[in-house]
């Protein structure tokens, strides 16, 4: 059987208010091409398929269009059976509204399985769409069962709350997640003996248990408490798994041999970078299991340019169109050696004026700093009228982390989201 994992694809996030919609819609096509000629049985998703809970229309649209398509494709599998799709919810996916249309989506041999539910945990021949999904070769040999984890709460699933110490807290987590996957590969063994079992999950998985993760992993948000008690070990993961494909951080990497993140395979924000993202064809046969990455085409780059505005202008002059790309989205960081209110239109029109390059200056964001990195008293009431919503928070996050600290995108974007939804609010008031 060929499986090919993928992940966070966060259909429908924007990037500054720019819609992403035709690189997602790009990715997806790209993604028919590769399922078809490389055969591929089973299509995994493991989580955050939508960026929000209540994703656009035009991301639904993406989706429903993408899962007819594939389950239209023609050409033969690797194994001669059926072409399958089991999609798992994340942290970002409404579980409900990602569960809502999976009995239609079953009749297109898309297996949703949105929220953790144990009671659902079922008996797999009974209910096909539980969380072990059988999959079948040519005729109507079970091939292989994949263990579709969603997001799981911790609480949910009765880890230990803030009454223990974070050590029992910790273990407390180990002990629950892998009970649940323990008992999931005891039920796969026992309706399917011999089996090959694999199994997803959307968490926060690295080889040392307890290690904190870093921006460069591009995590959106902390779930599980990671943030107060470091990862989880892939030790939580049964040994009879032959694989486990994971979602949530958005570096694609192998956390061992058997468990890996395939990463997102668009840039979500600035934190991931452009290149080098991937998805994973998994072929599992008899002798074990090859794992081979194929990189995923750029369509659009998220760049940010930082430094001085004469630094900024150079940069902006050394933009080059590239070949199938579509015009960068720019967010610029601008140093000043002191307030300049037209500053940032400047900027927008100089990108403009490049002949022979076009992009999108998505965001211009200042900062006036003197010898030393201090900002400049005498100036400081030009500097209060200059300050926008986010220069104001940047500056209260430094006060509060110091001077060297800088609120990461994923913060800067829920506090965009938090002004904007503030903002309507007082429309609506009015
Ligand atoms: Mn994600």
């Amino acid at each position: 059987m060929r499986i090919l994992h993928t992940s966070d694809w966060h259909l429908g996030a924007a990037h500054c208010e720019r819609s992403r919609a035709e690189e997602q819609g790009h990715f997806l096509d790209w993604l028919l091409t590769i399922i078809e000629a490389r055969q591929v049985d089973v299509l995994v998703v493991a989580g955050d398929v939508f960026d929000t809970a209540n994703p656009p229309a035009e991301a639904l649209s993406l989706y429903y269009r993408f899962l007819a398509r594939l389950s239209a494709l023609g050409g033969t599998t690797a194994s001669g059976g059926p072409r399958a799709a089991v999609i798992v919810g994340g942290n970002h996916d409404s579980a409900s509204r990602l569960d809502a249309p999976r009995d239609a989506l079953e009749a297109l041999e898309a297996y949703v399985i949105g929220g953790y539910d144990a009671a659902r945990e079922g008996a797999p021949h009974a209910d096909p769409a539980g969380v072990l999904v059988p999959l079948r070769a040519a005729g109507s040999d079970v091939q292989l069962i994949l263990a579709a984890v969603p997001f799981l709460n911790d609480w949910r699933i009765g880890v230990r709350g803030f009454d223990a110490s974070p050590d029992e807290q910790l273990t407390s987590m180990h002990e629950k997640f892998t009970e649940v996957y323990a008992r999931l590969a005891d039920k796969a063994s026992a309706a399917f003996p011999g089996v090959p079992v694999v199994a997803t999950g959307h968490l926060t998985c690295l080889a040392q248990r307890g290690t904190r993760v870093t921006d460069a992993d591009g995590i959106p948000c902390e779930i599980n408490r990671v943030g107060t008690l470091g990862a989880m070990g892939p030790g939580i993961f049964d040994e009879r798994y032959r694989y486990v494909a994971l979602g949530h951080i958005h570096r694609g990497f192998a956390v061992d041999g058997r468990v890996r993140y395939s990463g997102t395979p668009l840039q979500v924000g600035l934190v991931e970078g452009a290149d080098d993202r991937k998805v994973l064809l998994v072929d599992l046969d008899v002798g074990g299991t090859k794992v081979e990455a194929i990189g995923v085409p750029v369509r659009r780059r998220l760049l940010k340019l930082a430094g001085s505005v004469e630094e900024i202008r150079t940069k902006l002059q050394a933009l080059q169109s590239i070949p199938g790309e579509l015009p960068p989205y720019v967010s610029i960081e601008a140093t000043l050696a002191a307030p300049d209110a037209g500053v940032e239109a400047a900027l927008r029109d100089f990108a403009q004026s490049q002949r022979g390059t076009s992009c999108d200056v998505v965001s211009v964001r200042t900062a006036v700093v003197r010898q030393g990195g201090a900002v400049d008293a005498s100036s400081a009431a030009a500097f209060v009228a200059a300050l926008t919503p986010e220069s104001a928070f940047e500056f209260a996050w430094q006060a509060r982390y110091g001077r060297d600290s800088v609120p990461s995108d994923p913060v800067m974007q829920r506090f965009r989201k938090l002004v904007e939804e503030n903002s309507q609010r007082g429309e609506k008031a009015s």
